[in-house]
């Protein structure tokens, strides 16, 4: 059996997170989703809401795409590396959106290689996606926008919860 993780804040999951978590699905037997704490960014919703809300996204979509059920859902305590290391991962998938992206995993893939042999595989981003962060979400939901077109269900009232903002 073949694992590979998908690594990422996923504060929150977005719809381009979830194209990527769908197509490693088709090339690998086992997927990982591994939500971390990205130190460089200051976190909206704990580990534990993000999880949940992508478990609760990949449950969903999987109605229609059935390779998401060969996807689970954790939370990375520490390193990367050691996490790959103890789902048994061969890879990590990640996806890019522009230059930009490569710019920033790039040192990443590499620094993962040199810690423990594990390869990095980049998908490019699905175009329908390429404006979509999780950090734009975030900012458009605190200033009262609509996002339901760009995360799955259940994120945008997470969002307004963790906000302190009323249910819509
Ligand atoms: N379309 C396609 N891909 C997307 C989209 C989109 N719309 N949005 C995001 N992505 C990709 C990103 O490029 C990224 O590859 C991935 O999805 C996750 O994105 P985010 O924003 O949820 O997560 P990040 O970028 O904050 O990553 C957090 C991590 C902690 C996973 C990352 O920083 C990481 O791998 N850190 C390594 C920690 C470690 O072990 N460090 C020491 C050695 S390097």
């Amino acid at each position: 059996m073949t694992t590979a993780v998908c690594p990422g804040s996923f504060d929150p999951i977005t719809l381009g997170h979830l194209d990527i978590v769908r197509r490693t699905a088709t090339m690998f037997d086992d997927v990982v989703v591994g939500v971390a704490k990205n130190p460089g960014k200051s976190g909206l919703l704990d580990l534990e809401t993000r999880a949940e809300l992508v478990r609760a996204a990949v449950f969903g979509a999987a109605q229609s795409a059935p390779e998401l059920t060969r996807v689970r859902v954790a939370v990375v305590p520490g390193l990367l590396v050691d996490f790959c290391r103890e789902v048994g991962a061969v890879a990590v998938v990640k996806g890019l959106r522009g230059g930009g992206d490569f710019d920033a995993e790039q040192p990443m893939a590499l620094m993962n290689r040199h810690l423990s042999g594990v390869e990095t595989i980049f998908l490019p981003g699905d175009q329908r996606y390429a404006h979509v962060a999780s950090s734009l979400v975030k900012d458009i939901v605190r200033h009262g926008g609509p996002v339901d077109d760009l995360v799955p269900a259940g994120v945008t009232a997470a969002l307004r919860a963790a906000l302190g903002q009323p249910p819509a």
